[in-house]
């Protein structure tokens, strides 16, 4: 069975206590129609902006195809930045930790049609703890942008797999995997779920719930924003790469719509390809 699915409404998200539960005990959940066709014609719109596709750069898989990444440090005040302010997206995953969070980074991920890569199993605390966070107390946030289906490869997760605790990570291609013998057996006794989604829809998920996703062998792209987020008390201390503490300053959802900045892209602090850890 895959995630437990939630939805918003009237531009709000509920997060009840079988939300938190199902997070708790499954490490992630689906909520469907995060974003509204209207504001998901502007995040598009803000992405396709020549000031944030010129930080573009390929990762690539263990054969070699590539999927694509920009990567900022800090929201900013552009639309997508609204987005990762948002209560909805930040407030969700502030009630799911437990606790005050700050953006660690956001990426947008595109795998473009019939040549963009796969993402090897990992779990983004397996390369984070490299980084100094002390605890996994840390969570991603997968937005759809286009439809997300198993022929343009969309997110594959091993439900209840954060309660395995971290696992051993290697160099795989130009990736950090996770040691595939130990995701094998995993692999047994965990629910292996295709995250099928479609544009605008999320999956919220635990910083150890492995995951991966398979090439494009599409016509469609597929793009994502992967927005991740650290509890405050988990200020990352002199190895960090991504920002230790500050202050996140939410916004209500409506400022998504209301935002008109599409260009305008300081204080992201965008980030050029970084060696694997
Ligand atoms: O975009 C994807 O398919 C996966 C991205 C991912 O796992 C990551 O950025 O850590």
């Amino acid at each position: 069975m895959g995630p437990t699915e939630f939805e918003v409404k009237d531009n709000s998200l509920t997060v009840t206590e079988e939300a938190k539960r199902s997070f708790e005990e499954d490490g992630c959940i689906i909520v469907r129609g995060l974003l509204s066709d209207l504001e998901l014609h502007k995040v598009r719109k803000t992405t396709e902006d020549p000031g944030i596709l010129k930080h573009q750069y390929g990762r690539p898989d263990k054969r070699g195809k590539e999927p694509k990444l920009v990567l900022w440090q800090h929201p900013g005040n552009d639309v997508t930045g609204m987005v990762a302010r948002s209560k909805k997206v930040a407030e969700t995953c502030q009630k799911l930790l437990g606790g005050e969070i700050y953006h660690y980074h956001t990426k947008l991920i595109t795998k473009e049609p019939y040549i963009g890569g796969t993402f090897e199993w990992h779990q983004d605390y397996g390369y984070w703890y490299k980084y100094g966070c002390l605890f996994p107390d840390m969570m991603t946030v997968f937005v759809a942008l286009d439809d997300c289906t198993r022929e343009n490869g969309c997110l594959q997760v091993l439900k209840a797999s954060h309660k395995c605790g971290r696992i051993d990570h290697t160099i795989v291609g130009d990736q950090t995997g996770a040691d595939i013998e130990r995701v094998q057996e995993i692999l047994k006794v965990c629910d292996h779920v295709y995250a099928e989604l479609k544009a605008g829809d999320a999956l919220f998920f635990h910083s150890n719930v492995l995951h991966t996703s398979s090439d494009n062998c599409s016509a469609n792209e597929r793009r994502a924003l992967v927005i991740a987020y650290n509890k405050a008390s988990n200020d990352p201390g002199p190895h960090q790469k991504h920002p230790g503490y500050t202050h996140l300053d939410m916004v209500e959802n409506s400022a998504i719509l209301n935002c008109e900045n599409v260009t305008d892209f300081t204080g992201k602090e965008f980030w050029a390809k970084q060696p694997q850890v």
